[in-house]
């Protein structure tokens, strides 16, 4: 009874609960290991309020001297839902893995991927895979089994994840945002860590790497991205594509040329469009498929 009580209560007391503490935390620790440089979003994205009124977004947008791309997008409708999208893109003169912290929350259901997202397909290249997961393999057994895998994923996500990615689902709960920040500081810290470490690469032509696989990334995220029929919903279509294009994913436009059929021609349809489907290949993952040491488990699919 004690129990349930304790459960009721906790699962109502969120109002206190914000994402934009955790983008608080991220500034001040980079702010003191680098020099963020504030950059300032397009006009049209000053005051971004819902349509319905109720939410409210808040945007972050820094570079630094290793850092390309660091932006923060919270939206806030207290307590019915809450959002964050936090990703830290490094410029292509480091092979850096990029940070992402996609948190959707409601009263009652939080949907969570947290992760050091491999810049390169950690079981193509076992060299990237070493040279920056191996030593963090402790981290993702930390909270292995306070933030439970989340069950179905598709395998074009999966080639996006690393071997530590948390990706979990849970009932919203204070004990459970306590755990997903102490998560969040702990990824973040190491993220900080191996940027601190990064060196500039020497041979120009892994530079041109770097960024082809960004771009990838870049033009993934923005045609797939989960969270866009919300976001559709929330500002109309224009403004979500604009935000999509021009803010959370800026690159895409920028850095390659390639299409998103360039780099994914299995989502083509016979007219030439891209297929709205989130999957093709078809293969979902129920169960994490890397073990403690981040070895495979099962085949991934490409
Ligand atoms: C669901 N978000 C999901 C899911 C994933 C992600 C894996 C489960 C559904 C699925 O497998 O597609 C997140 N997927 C990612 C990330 C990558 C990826 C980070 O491939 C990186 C490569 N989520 C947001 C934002 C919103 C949001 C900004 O990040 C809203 C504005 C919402 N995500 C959201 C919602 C769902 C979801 C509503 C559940 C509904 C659904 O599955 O369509």
């Amino acid at each position: 009874m004690l129990h349930v009580l304790l459960k009721l209560h906790q699962s109502m007391d969120l109002s206190s609960f914000s994402y934009l503490q955790f983008v608080q935390f991220a500034v001040e620790q980079a702010q003191s290991h680098t020099i963020l440089s504030p950059l300032s979003p397009q006009e049209k994205f000053n005051n971004l309020k819902a349509r319905d009124g109720n939410a409210t977004f808040h945007m972050l947008s820094f570079r630094a001297p290793k850092v390309r791309h660091f932006r923060s997008l919270c939206i806030e409708a207290r307590p019915a839902m809450q959002v964050l999208d936090f990703a830290v893109l490094p410029k292509p003169e480091f092979d850096l893995p990029i940070f992402c912290a996609n948190f959707f929350s409601t009263a009652s259901l939080c949907i969570v991927v947290l992760d050091l997202n491999p810049l390169y397909d950690v079981e193509l290249r076992s060299d990237y895979k070493d040279k920056y997961y191996k030593n963090l393999m402790p981290l993702y057994q930390k909270y292995a089994e306070l933030l439970p895998w989340g069950g179905k994923v598709t395998g074009e996500s999966l080639s996006f994840f690393s071997p530590i990615v948390v990706w979990s689902k849970f009932n919203s709960s204070r004990g459970m945002h306590q755990i997903l920040y102490a998560a969040f500081k702990d990824y973040f810290m190491a993220w900080l860590n191996l940027m601190e470490q990064a060196t500039k690469e020497a041979d120009e032509s892994k530079t041109v790497k770097n960024c082809e696989a960004q771009h990838k990334y870049l033009t993934w995220r923005a045609e797939k991205d989960p969270g866009y029929p919300l976001l559709k919903r929330l500002i109309g279509e224009d403004l979500a594509n604009d935000l999509v294009r021009q803010f959370l994913f800026e690159g895409v436009d920028s850095l390659g040329t390639k299409s998103f059929l360039d780099y994914f021609p299995e989502y083509s349809c016979e007219d030439g469009s891209i297929s709205q489907k989130r999957s093709v290949i078809g293969k979902v993952y129920n169960s994490r498929p890397w073990d403690a040491g981040g070895e495979l488990i099962s085949g991934k699919d490409r």
